[in-house]
């Protein structure tokens, strides 16, 4: 029989932002420990990943940009695979679905099974923005919510009340492309009929109670007790793989039935035809490493594309992860509350296990965890520091010295059975704990070995001992410099970089190899051990104090979370006419007082050069009113007066209303004075 063959995946991140320590404590880090893993086993084992390039995120990324949506994936993918690299996430490919080869894939999948009569071909209405001449994606459309009244909540969900919607659902829509009302438009889609599959996708999934985590389980059968709907896989936007059937000219993709044929067309790429055994063959297991919003489309959405084509393996497991908080919030990339990874290596050079340590330890496996600073802090300082580095350590130091670090024999076995076990023993561990995705407990009993080693090396005081018998003294370094070989193994999936500086303090070359799994650790006579050399640093508290402040300085607080766009939508287009029907002019503000019962309502005496107006403003919250007499500001005189709580306005002052929330006063550049026009 073949051995049998592990394709790891890792969610394909969409590129349209840098890798944070979510994405990786998440994903990455774990599938990399099991694959690093796997590798010591000898296991014939590939990990594919590569960068998301399609759907409305990078598109909408682009627009806020003001750059072309190749322009953004361009510069992300490069970023990202950079980051995961520098990390040491060992992708065997990382690729990208812009790539011809990806469309080309993604492509006569779809082909075949529309020529199998699979689709349901559907007409439905969407809107369509007249304008701008296209249809628009949920995210495009904006709108009143019907649940809160929220006045920019987006066609699939209200960013104020969580309500999730759909486009039809919003009161008065406005498109974000043009800012016109858009239309509803008939249009042709092709759906694939999931609930065709729903017995199929049962049994499957019942399969997997016992093997796969509860959470994963659990939110797959709540996906089929709700009973699935045909789901479309076409979409009426011009970013993606357009859908290869005739007359379909301005349809892509649905992103979701592209991105995971994502892991098909790298693993075509890295292995020419052999791709086959990973996917189609007897003997291949798939393993899918992905975060909890992903997991109906592992789970549900790719298998039934799979089954529907026929002839590919389903995935044996897929241990999605729970997420990461940063500081106590979510993280944010739109808020910029992250810690970028390419910032934190700028910013920790060299302490990519210190990162990767850190994140296991904390990893979000069977619930949401939080990484703060002060934990990174304590993590990296008593247990890296305290625990393994001081082991390693204090062995190299006091070989050095008792024995100038000279191997005067040559080692590969214990001089008692009881380090054999406890090395056996841990080993065994990793190896329970890894194969049944448990990454912590994993690391866990790593760095169990060396508490062995510090608990040994203070039992048997070989500082003393070598003052009555040197080769007493020897024989119990000996067995040190075993443990550390032993520890380089065992810690070699969590933390590649520690273990080969762990190989070079041992005097052995780096090479090519990977370390050996379990046993045959040989030193040989004559090995010099080179000066001692520490393999982790204290972390200053200064450090962490500048990680807190750079944190809160770069985040940008809006309301709402998660919000991708931050700019109210454009609005429809107006003539030059009608720009010079107004009447905007500088003017300084004389007095200033709150109006009575009116939270937010300001009684603003203001210069405007020809007279002085009285206007009522909503800026109360925002400024006090005795700050205010002196200041520099624009005001729109010609609007029709309005009689606001017994008050005449004559007109309104002209605000910036910021992302962060903050009113900020229109003002002229270099000052200007009151009466001067704005045209
Ligand atoms: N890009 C979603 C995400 O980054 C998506 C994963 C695709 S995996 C095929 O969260
Ligand atoms: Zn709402």
């Amino acid at each position: 029989m073949s051995q049998k063959k592990t394709l790891v995946t890792a969610a394909l991140p969409y590129a349209n932002g840098p890798v944070h320590i979510g994405h990786i404590a998440g994903c990455y880090l774990p599938s990399d420990i099991y694959v690093r893993f796997l590798r010591l086993l000898g296991e014939d084992v590939k990990f594919v990943c590569g960068s998301d390039e399609h759907g409305v995120p990078i598109t909408i990324k682009a627009r806020n940009e003001g750059v072309s949506p190749l322009q953004v994936v361009d510069r992300y993918h490069a970023l990202m695979g950079k980051a995961f690299a520098d990390l040491g996430i060992s992708f065997d490919i990382y690729s990208r679905t812009s790539s011809d080869l990806h469309k080309q894939t993604a492509s006569d999948f779809f082909r075949h099974l529309y020529d199998s009569k699979v689709f349901i071909e559907r007409e439905t209405e969407q809107y369509y923005d007249a304008t701008a001449k296209q249809f628009l994606a949920d995210r495009y459309i904006v709108g009143t919510c019907p649940k809160c009244n929220h006045d920019s909540a987006y066609g699939d969900q209200c960013e104020a009340c969580g309500a999730s919607l759909n486009p039809t659902d919003l009161i008065n829509p406005r498109s974000m492309l043009s800012g016109a009302q858009p239309e509803l438009k008939k249009t042709v889609n092709w759906f694939l009929p999931l609930d065709a599959y729903q017995d199929q996708l049962t049994n499957f999934i019942q399969s997997k109670k016992d093997a796969w985590k509860s959470n994963v389980y659990g939110q797959c059968m709540s996906w089929l007790q709700q009973g699935l709907q045909p789901r479309a896989m076409t979409r009426d936007l011009d970013w993606g793989v357009p859908v290869p059937v005739e007359g379909a000219d301005s349809k892509v993709l649905y992103v979701w039935f592209d991105a995971p044929i994502g892991y098909i067309s790298a693993t075509k790429e890295l292995l020419g035809e052999n791709w086959r055994d990973y996917w189609q063959g007897e003997d291949t297991r798939i393993v899918h490493f992905i975060g909890k919003d992903n997991i109906v489309f592992h789970c549900i959405i790719f298998p039934a594309m799979l089954m529907a084509h026929g002839g590919y393996a389903l995935p044996e497991n897929v241990p999605a992860n729970e997420f990461l908080n940063l500081e106590g919030k979510k993280i944010s990339t739109s808020r910029n509350w992250a810690v970028w990874v390419h910032e934190y290596l700028e910013d920790f050079p060299g302490k990519m296990d210190e990162l990767r340590y850190v994140l296991t330890s904390i990893a979000p496996e069977t619930g949401d965890s939080e990484f703060t600073w002060s934990d990174y802090q304590a993590r990296v300082n008593n247990e890296l520091v305290a625990i393994l580095g001081n082991f390693v350590n204090r062995v190299m130091v006091l070989y050095q010295k008792f024995f100038d670090g000279l191997l005067d024999d040559s080692l590969s076995e214990f001089s008692s059975d009881r380090h054999q076990e406890a090395v056996d023993q841990t080993y065994h561990a990793i190896q329970g704990s890894l194969r049944s995705y448990k990454f912590k407990q994993g690391l866990a009993a790593a760095m169990d070995l060396a508490r062995y080693g510090n608990r040994y090396l203070t039992e048997t005081e070989p500082w003393k001992v070598v003052k009555e018998d040197q080769a007493a003294a020897r024989v119990i370094l000996n067995d040190c410099l075993l443990l550390i070989a032993h520890l380089r193994s065992a810690l070699y999936p969590f933390l590649p970089f520690t273990a080969s500086k762990i190989l070079a303090m041992l005097g052995q070359e780096e090479s090519s190899e990977l370390p050996s799994w379990n046993s045959s650790i040989f030193l040989a006579k004559g090995t010099r051990l080179p000066a001692p050399s520490l393999l982790f640093a204290k972390i200053e508290d200064s450090d962490m104090d500048l990680q807190r402040k750079k944190l809160e300085q770069s985040t940008t607080e809006v309301a709402g979370e998660s919000q991708e766009i931050n700019l109210e939508p454009a609005k429809p287009e107006i003539s030059f006419e009608d720009f010079q029907k107004l009447d905007i002019r500088v003017g300084t503000i004389i007095s200033a007082e709150k109006v009575k019962k009116a939270d937010k309502l300001l009684h603003l005496r203001v210069d405007v050069g020809i007279k002085t107006v009285e206007l009522v403003s909503g800026i109360a919250e925002h400024f006090s009113p005795e700050d205010l007499p002196g200041t520099t500001v624009t005001v729109l005189l010609n609007l029709a007066p309005r009689k606001i709580r017994g008050i005449f306005s004559e007109g309104m002052v002209l605000m910036v209303d910021g992302v962060d929330n903050k009113l900020r006063f229109l003002q002229a550049q270099d000052g200007a004075s009151p009466g001067e026009v704005i045209s």
